[in-house]
This record gives C-alpha cells, structure tokens and sequence, in this order.
C-alpha cells in the first residue's frame, strides 16, 4: 500500500503543477527577454577517424510492439575492412554502456573488459559485439518486468525476450552492413536467461548460443529460493534492479554483519515492510507465491525449452561452485538434451561446459576457488579450448567444416585430480572410461557400482555398509532459530563483487567452523585408500524427525583434506564442500503446497544434490554434515508450521529436536554417482 500512497502523492504534485502552469499562461504578460548564452555543446560528437581500433554505433532498435531497445555496437576496424564478420550478442538488464566501457580507451579490449565479455575471445576472434539494454532498463524504453516470463498466462503481451531478440537480431543483419549475417548470443546469468530466450522461436540468423550459469528456475534453485528455502540476502538486488530503469534506489546496511541485520528484522517479510520493498512489483509476487505453483512453474526456462525443438547449436556453461545459480545449466541440459535428435554425430546440437568455478568466473581467472588451487588457469583453458572454437564453428564464414564438432559433447573439470575431461555424455555412464585430455593423465579404470550409498552411521561414521540391526536409531541436535547456523564466518558481507568481497567464493569456504557446532551432525569416513570419484547428482536420502511441524534440512557433501598438506600448510585438514543443498521440510510431499510435519515422525527427505565431478583422493576423508539453518543466505524456518513463512511472527520461532536416522531399517544414506576411478 506504501507505493500506491507514494503514486497518489505524485500525482496530486503533478496535476497541481499542471493548474498552476496554466494560471501564470493565462495572466502573465510577455516573458522578459534574456541575453542568449548559446551552449557549448555540439549536438553530438563524431569521434576522430582512426583514432580507435573499432567503431562504437549506439542505436535504438525497433521491436514489434514500437518500443526502442537501447543497442551499442562495437564494430573492430579489422570487420569494417573485411566486411564479413560475425556478431556476438547480449542481452543485459545490467546497462549495455556500462558493459561496454569499462575503459575509455582507443582499443577494444580493455573498452569491454569485464562482465559478460569473454574479451579475448571477442577481441581475437575479430566478432562485432553487440550489447543490448533489455526492456524497461537503463537507455531502454518499455516496462521492466524481472524474468520477464514468455508469452502466455503471467504474460499477456505480444512480446517477450523471445521476439525481442528476434527482432533485435533482424534489424542487426539489415543494418551493420560489416556482418556476414551470423549471430551469436551469449551471456553469464540473468543474460544467460535472455540467451536461452533466444532458442524460443529462433530467429534464422542465430547460428550458435551459450548460456553460462543462466537463471533457469528461481524457484527450485536458483538466486530466489532454492527448494523453498528463500534466499533474503537477495532482497537487495530487487530492491535496487526492480526499483527504477537505472538502478537508482540503493538498498541500504545496517549492521556491519548481515547476520544481525537480518535477524534484527525476525523474518525477510517484517525486513521487506520495514524497508519499503513492496513498493516493487517482484517482492510483492514474491509474498504471493512462497510455494512452487503455476506462477514459477510456468517461468521455469527448462520446462520452457523442453517443448521446444533444438535447432541452434547450443553450449551450456555450468559452474560446480555456483553461489547463484548453481541449478539453471544442468536443469536445462537435462531438459535440451532428450531433443538432441543427432546425438553422437557431426550435428549434434547440444554440448556442455562444466569449470571449478564460481558464478561468472569462466571468463576471468580460473586458477583458483578460495584457499583452492587447479594450478592452472582453468578459465582460460576453457576460453582457448571450448569456448573460441565453438564459436568460430558455427560464425566464421571460413570455420572448418569437418566430420565431427569441434569440441566433445561434453566438456569437465575434475576437481581433486584438477584435470579437464572430455565426455561423451553427462552424467558419465559408468562402465565407459572417459578420454584423458591432460597430457599428465594417468590412464583410467572402469567403476564397479553406477551409484553407492554411503551410509550415515552411529557415532559420526559414514561408511558404503549399511548400518546393522545393533546400531543405534539417530543422531540428535537442538536446532535453535536464535542461534541459527551461519553459512559462512562471520562477520557476514552482503551478496557483492566489488575489490574485497568474498562472496562468490562462499561455496568452497572451510566447513571446519560448522563442524564443531553443537547443532551441526557431522559423519565422516576413514581416512580414503583408494580413489572414490563422483561425476554427477549425489541424492541425500535423509530419515529425519522434528519435535517441531516445519524444518529444513541442509546437506553438505564435504572432501576433507589431509591432516597436513605440505606445499598448501593451509589446506591442512580442511573441508571442502563438493556438493550442498538445502531443502525446506514442508514441501516434501509436494513442491507446490506446503504440510506441516508431524511432530517427532521420521520422515524420508530426499533431494538432490548440484552436479559434481570431483575424486575424493587417497589420504582424504568423505564428510557428511546435516544442518537445520544455513543463515543468513536462507531465511529462518520457524520451525512451528505457519500459512506462509513470510509473515512469519516472532513467537512461531522456536527451538526443536532434530534426530537424523541411521539404524537399519531407517537408514539415511547419500548416492554418490559413481563414476570411473583414476
Ligand atoms: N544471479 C543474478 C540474477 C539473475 C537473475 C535474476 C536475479 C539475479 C545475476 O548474476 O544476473
């Protein structure tokens, strides 16, 4: 109600302005006449000819429904010579001059520098770069609606970012007359959701897309809720992106820890309120729509594009430590690839990319995660290797055009031996031995089991035998949500990317912390003698009870390194996470509605992990932790069963009894997905 007060008051300041204006027209006599003091400034300014390596074009591009959409376009003077270059485009809510200035500068490279750019890649590969405001932000006219979700029920326009790339693209081949009528689109997150938008009717001019870490399902686990459990430290980027064109409003600290911040607030509902939040059409949907139901169901991109034939060639860039949206590419590689009618062949359409990385960091340094180090750069390896190749395949007029793509089906890093791997296939079927592409591989044996369990067991065990008739039921915590468990050290940063935020990394930070918290459940292995290597979805299959009617579950899959490492003293004994998710217990019967759970009933959790493709090494332990908070990246569940837990009271909140099963005939377990040892 707050924004619609806010409306009235400026409209009343605005019709009042109008009366006034038209009172002093009608009684006022001729306006004094002042001397003129012309402006300085010339209408526009053409840059000096041949000071700059390219040329920069800034149009406003018609779309079918007459409005505009800011576009820059970078054409390299090596294209204007040539006249036959293909175009890489993106498609950003993130301001297009923004991404295409980060220097001023006379060369190309250092000019784009930075987000979504794969500037080497770009600039060697001599594309004409193309970076479009997305409706409704920044040099953009239309309305902004976050996701904007595709034509259909929660849309009822003629237009979406599926008909705005096609007509974007249109206009671009009739108009840079430098390009050879060939387009790329490309993009990291929210401009990975825009490059999967363009696969929806594509527009025949898209020769080849690659979505990287795309925001697919913000609901299922992605950057707003992952399994129901909302992601408040995201609150800020709604605040600011869905609160004008040009990000204009900040959103605001007030605690140096966003721990206390959030817990100062009781739920993210009471801090939405407090912080005026719903003035913003997305929060607003957002308290509407807590549980999985049509709203994110029919936004969900895979679904979208599972009914979709794939036409375009298409390369799917995952992150393993994506701290925002570590769900979207494998969803919608799981989705494409069923429709990948030339699988296995010369025309095969649908490929994968999976880096040690964190959201966005394939095209930056990718020598290292945290404290961890691939001692390679591993972006870059991806960029010379994967990404540059596959881009000139399906653009470049003079691309080779052999028998077979240019790079594997599937693409891998694998962590803990640190060496890339090429598939033919994700996950990796066991029996096959995959091809070793380091020249320092060792050779490769196939796996005994497709899937083991590793069994959580009594008095912190975790072992592949099942927990016999003697051992002891459970495992008991006190999960209290006035000491919930932080997700990382504190003091805790907001969600931020400037110099000194470690916030991207947070997936690999050390889980020793947790560990030796009362409320944490830590299960860990004997010390490993033989490789154990995972390449694909673990599934937490969890036996779990409550003495309250709502709670979540937090799994974390952890690789724990020697008691001392010699080159690395700091890794010495520490956890790393492979794989962790969280899971909100009021949606285990079903995503779209919301049950309380039965007091003190063991119930069966099952969900699954992000994708892995990691060796646990010889000398390590396998560490299971089980947790009921992960905050303040998650909101606090009260624990007491309430309609919707936005609006959640200070009294619902309240400490509970959590036991984790692990006898015989309740065994909670994770399936690893196995895959062929080193
Ligand atoms: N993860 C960001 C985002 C995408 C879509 C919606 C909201 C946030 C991003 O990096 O773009």
């Amino acid at each position: 109600m707050a924004y619609l007060r806010l409306m009235s008051v400026s409209l009343l300041v605005l019709l009042s302005g109008v009366t006034v204006a038209s009172c002093f027209a009608a009684q006022a006599p001729d306006k004094p006449r002042y001397p003129a003091l012309p402006s300085e400034m010339p209408a526009s300014v053409s840059v000096s000819a041949g000071s700059h390596d390219y040329a920069r074009r800034v149009v406003m591009i018609p779309m079918r429904d007459g409005v505009k959409l800011n576009t820059v376009i970078l054409v390299p003077n090596s294209a204007t010579a040539a006249r036959h270059a293909p175009i890489l485009l993106t498609r950003t809510p993130y301001s297009a001059a923004a991404l295409t200035t980060n220097s001023q500068s006379a060369h190309l490279g250092p000019t784009i520098y930075g987000y979504d750019n794969a500037t080497d890649v770009i600039v060697e590969g001599g594309y004409i770069r193309v970076v479009q405001d997305v409706r409704g932000k920044y040099g953009s006219e239309g309305d902004y609606v976050m996701n904007r979700p595709f034509r259909g029920p929660l849309n009822p326009t003629p237009v979406d970012h599926a008909t705005d790339t096609y007509d974007t693209i249109d206009w671009l081949v009739n108009h840079v007359p430098e390009s050879n009528g060939r387009v790329g689109i490309l993009g990291i997150s929210y401009d990975g959701f825009t490059t999967l938008a363009a696969l929806v009717h594509p527009h025949p001019a898209l020769k080849v897309a690659v979505p990287m870490n795309p925001m697919v399902d913000g609901w299922r686990g992605d950057d707003w809720f992952h399994n129901g459990a909302f992601r408040q430290q995201n609150m800020a980027y709604i605040y600011e992106q869905d609160g004008s064109r040009g990000n204009d409003f900040r959103w605001w600290t007030s605690n140096f820890d966003d721990y206390d911040m959030f817990m100062n607030a009781t739920s993210a509902g009471e801090l939405g309120r407090r912080r005026g939040l719903e003035q913003m059409g997305l929060w607003r949907k957002m308290l509407a729509h807590p549980a999985y139901d049509e709203f994110w169901q029919d936004q969900a991109v895979d679904r979208i594009l599972a009914a979709q034939p794939l036409t375009v060639p298409t390369l799917v860039v995952d992150s393993q430590w994506d701290a925002e949206d570590i769900y979207g590419a494998m969803a919608v590689y799981k989705a494409m690839k069923p429709k990948d009618t030339a699988t296995g062949t010369a025309d095969e359409k649908l490929f994968l990319a999976m880096g040690p990385w964190h959201h966005g960091q394939s095209i930056e340094d990718g020598s290292t995660l945290g404290a961890v180090r691939w001692n390679q750069d591993t972006s870059l390896w991806f960029r010379q290797h994967v990404l540059a190749p596959f881009l000139a395949r399906y653009l470049k007029d003079d691309a080779p055009s052999g028998p077979s793509p240019v790079i594997a089906p599937v693409t891998v890093f694998e962590s803990g031996t640190n060496q890339w791997r090429e598939l033919p296939e994700w996950p990796v079927v066991c029996t096959e031995a995959p091809a070793v592409i380091s020249s320092a591989a060792p050779g490769v044996k196939p796996c005994a089991t497709p899937a083991a369990r590793l069994y959580l067991q009594s008095e912190g065990k975790l072992g592949f035998a099942a927990p016999p008739a003697s051992s002891p039921a459970f495992t008991e915590y006190v999960s209290d949500p006035a000491r919930p468990v932080p997700f990382r050290a504190r003091p805790i940063q907001p969600v931020c990317y400037t110099a000194g935020c470690t916030w991207p990394d947070w997936l690999a930070d050390d889980q020793r912390e947790p560990s030796g918290r009362p409320d944490v459940a830590v299960f860990t292995t004997e010390v490993l003698t033989g490789p154990v290597k995972i390449a694909g979805e673990p599934i937490a299959h969890l036996v779990a009870s409550t003495s309250g009617t709502d709670s979540d579950w937090v799994v974390k899959l952890i690789d724990v390194y020697p008691d001392e490492v010699a080159d690395q003293p700091k890794m010495g004994g520490y956890q790393l996470m492979i794989a962790a998710d969280i899971f909100r217990g009021r949606y285990r019967e079903s995503f779209a509605e919301a049950h309380p759970i039965p007091a003190d009933q063991p119930e069966v959790y099952q969900f699954a992990l992000p994708n892995a493709d990691h060796v646990f090494l010889p000398g390590h332990r396998i560490m299971m932790q089980v947790q009921s908070s992960w905050f303040p990246l998650y909101d606090r569940n009260p624990q007491t069963f309430v309609p919707n837990i936005f609006n959640a009271q200070p009294a619902d909140y309240r400490k509970a009894t959590q036991r984790v099963y692990h006898s015989a005939a309740q065994a909670s377990f994770i399936e690893l997905p196995m895959s062929p040892a080193p």
